[in-house]
């Protein structure tokens, strides 16, 4: 017979992973989560939605911070960037990710510059995950004249593979684009290309790899399985053998959500992976005025991906 200690072991190793009571913060507003892992805690980095009651449109000016030991309970650490961080900007801090490289932390912002076109794509470094966080090159990393850029030029994901090559992609609305980055993180390094086969693309793009095979999650908004109208997004997945693509389109992996945006982030952690997330399900949420979930992500022994059950507590 085993041993109360022994049977407390047993116990907690055949128990669930924890999962998160959604929304993970309430008191404020949270959107476009990119988690991110460090040691044994998972950060979540996350705009904030400062949009009045009623307000129609995005009103964004910082990125908060989140970590947590257990993907349940939360340690919210404010505000670590924010449109002051770029002194060449001056509004919209939308969807962002940080990415460590060589014990630095590189933040790559969606940001309205104060340049010729409508968003451009910043990079702040800091020396911690928490930062505290600078402004790493004085000038958008894309803009609207970077050749080949999307015209809106959003949602930064960032990936860096085994082999220490680091790839950006990002878009919105009128397609995916990708570039490979200079090892110093803060330059491309070749053309700006446009990846094939991300099915129905609109925006925010998240690329990670497990056992090999690369996956990219992205926004999509056809009615052809994804939404029933194309004002809410679902995200749809695709898998690659290059990091650069071609891509394979696999089906939708988030339905669309409460709010009309969908943009969500995967990791592993704990031996778990998750989805990081945002809906409008907070007390006085919105479109505008979103909050971020976190939810279990399960792989079938295929490598293709079950679709995300939404949890409300
Ligand atoms: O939060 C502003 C924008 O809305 C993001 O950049 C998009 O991904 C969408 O979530």
């Amino acid at each position: 017979a085993l041993g109360p200690a022994a049977a407390l072991a047993l116990v907690a190793a055949l128990a669930p992973p924890a999962s998160a009571a959604n929304p993970i913060v309430t008191g404020y507003y949270t959107a476009d989560p990119a988690p991110l892992v460090v040691g044994n805690t998972l950060y979540v980095y996350a705009g904030r939605d400062e949009a009045p009651a009623g307000h129609g449109n995005f009103l964004m000016r910082e990125w908060r911070v989140l970590s947590s030991t257990d993907a349940a309970t939360w340690t919210d650490h404010g505000a670590r960037a924010s449109v002051a961080t770029f002194p060449w900007a001056g509004a919209d801090a939308w969807a962002s990710e940080v990415e460590p490289r060589d014990g630095k932390y590189y933040w790559y912002t969606s940001i309205n510059g104060n340049g010729a076109g409508w968003m451009d794509i910043g990079v702040a470094v800091g020396d911690s995950p928490l930062g505290p966080f600078r402004d790493a090159k004085g000038g958008p990393l894309v803009s609207d004249s970077t050749p080949n850029s999307s015209g809106l030029n959003i949602d930064p994901t960032v990936f860096t593979d085994d082999d220490g090559r680091s790839y950006l992609y990002w878009g919105g609305y009128w397609g995916a684009r990708a570039a490979k980055l200079k090892p110093n993180m803060i330059e491309l390094d070749g053309p700006v290309v446009t990846p094939q086969g991300l099915a129905n693309f609109w925006e925010a793009p998240w690329m990670f790899k497990r056992n090999g095979l690369y996956y990219m999650i992205y926004a999509a908004n056809d009615t052809n399985g994804c939404v029933t109208s194309s004002s809410y997004a679902c995200q749809r997945y695709a898998t690659a053998t290059n990091p650069m693509g071609p891509w394979t389109h696999r089906g939708v992996v988030l339905d669309q959500v409460s709010s009309t945006t969908n943009h969500a982030g995967v990791v592993q952690f704990n031996g778990q992976w998750y989805v990081v997330y945002h809906n409008a399900d907070a007390p006085g949420g919105g479109d505008f005025r979103r909050s971020v979930a976190v939810d279990l992500l399960h792989f079938n022994a295929d490598g293709t991906i079950r679709k995300v059950v939404q949890t409300t507590t």
